[in-house]
């Protein structure tokens, strides 16, 4: 049976005017004044500046005395970075208690995935209408937000009604909300790729579907005309990453006595994947290659790798890609095993790529057993659901005082 994964529900939050909010917010007396945030001096540039000044054409990299010539009464403020980190920390933190992926694009703002956690995109409307009250009551700043199924989408919308707005781009108001904006607003379009567009009438985001594909091709090659027509289109499936997100993950163990039993041996690589699968469970990630490290007792170490036809977070293709690597690829001679650990890397969101598009019946079923055990392993503690397999090895493991389990994340 074939099932699409669910839409996406992506925001991307960027504070208002940052750097001038703070200090207003620190200063009343700022409020609804033309501020500028920068060094007044003749090699100073603007960093930013209240909306105010911003109707006098001040941008922010403008050099300070071009921001002088258009703006003279503007009162200048040199700028405290210290507190503005400190804010955009603040700001981190709540959006984290909403998801667990969020991934700062700069000082003040961040993709947030809310995917599984919003149910379409008004239900992601919601979420960030509550990240705003509370970034409004707790650090007393103003943020704009936009809602849409991928990363590309939602920064175009957080911009659309600066500063407090809350924008969603539905696919089907490409027409009408972003197909009016200009070329220039296509990521990757810069002043010369602009003005080539120009020249072949392609001044809109809509041109760019309107023209024929071949007259776009001649003005930007075939790579450029067919990345502009897929942001046209809307298309981007970059998954959110968040900052600290592991590029892998692993878990090791080094052993007091060399493990030498084959079924013990076996018995240990259930065990590490059963952790790595759980971990990436709990993340919302999925993986693609497996890792499988062994120290031998005469301290010679392996690490050896495999791609697995699909990515995975459930224990049994990691274990079975692990002990194909153990049997083929490692040679322990007569040495027995100091250390071993199972990882896994080539990590992807869950529900960003295709992958569960072809997942059969049998997987879907192993997926749900597995999160329900790991519900109750939340609930009741790590030893209330334990696989058969590892009752075994068990006392040992608790009680081996130089053995310690390292998760690893890196
Ligand atoms: P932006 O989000 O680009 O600008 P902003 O928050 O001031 O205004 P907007 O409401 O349009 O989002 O940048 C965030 C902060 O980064 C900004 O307050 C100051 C700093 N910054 C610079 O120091 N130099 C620059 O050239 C830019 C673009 C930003
Ligand atoms: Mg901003």
């Amino acid at each position: 049976m074939i099932r699409t994964p669910a839409p996406r529900v992506i925001a991307h939050l960027d504070m208002d005017a940052f750097y001038a909010a703070v200090e207003v917010r620190d200063n009343p007396k700022l409020r609804g004044l033309a501020l500028i945030i920068g060094h007044p001096g003749r090699r100073g540039v603007v960093s930013t500046c209240s909306y105010e000044a911003r109707k006098f054409g001040v941008r922010s990299a403008m050099p300070s005395v071009t921001a002088k010539r258009l703006c003279p009464q503007a009162t200048w403020v040199r700028g405290r970075m210290n507190a503005y980190v400190r804010e955009s920390r603040r700001i981190r933190a709540i959006l984290s208690e909403v998801s667990p992926l969020v991934e700062p694009l700069s000082i003040d703002e961040a993709f947030i995935d809310l995917t599984g956690i919003a149910e379409d995109l008004a239900g992601g409307a919601k979420i960030a209408q509550g990240l705003k009250d509370r970034i409004c009551e707790q650090v007393r700043l103003s943020a704009s937000v936009g809602i849409a199924s991928n990363k590309f989408l939602a920064k175009i919308a957080s911009d659309m009604r600066k500063p407090d707005g809350l924008v969603v781009l539905p696919h089907d108001r490409l027409g009408s909300l972003f197909h009016p904006l200009p070329i220039e607003r296509l990521w990757g379009v810069g002043q010369r790729t602009a003005e080539r567009l120009h020249s072949g009438g392609v001044r809109k985001i809509g041109d760019v579907l309107r023209v024929p594909e071949s007259e776009l091709i001649g003005l930007v090659g075939e790579r450029g005309a067919g990345h502009l027509r897929r942001l046209a289109r809307g298309e981007d499936d970059r998954p959110v990453r968040s900052s600290r997100q592991a590029k892998s993950i692993s878990e090791e163990r080094t052993y007091g006595d060399d493990l030498r039993d084959a079924e013990e041996i076996d018995r240990e690589i259930l065990a590490r994947a059963d952790g790595v699968s759980r971990q990436l469970r709990r993340k919302g990630l999925l993986a693609r290659t497996v890792h499988l490290k062994v120290r031998r007792g005469d301290y010679t170490t392996w690490t050896r790798s495999e791609t697995l036809a699909r990515a995975t977070d459930l224990t049994e293709p990691i274990v079975a890609s692990a002990r194909e690597l153990m049997r083929r690829r490692i040679e322990l001679g007569k040495h027995g095993i100091r250390l071993l650990g199972v990882g896994v890397s080539s990590l992807s969101t869950r529900g960003s790529g295709q992958s569960e598009l072809f997942m059969d019946d049998d997987e879907r079923m192993a997926r749900k057993l597995a999160r329900t055990s790991d519900a109750v392993r939340d609930r009741m503690g790590e030893k209330t659901v334990v696989r058969a397999r590892l009752l075994k090895g068990r006392g040992q493991e608790d009680d081996d005082s130089e053995a310690g389990s390292l998760p690893s994340v890196d």
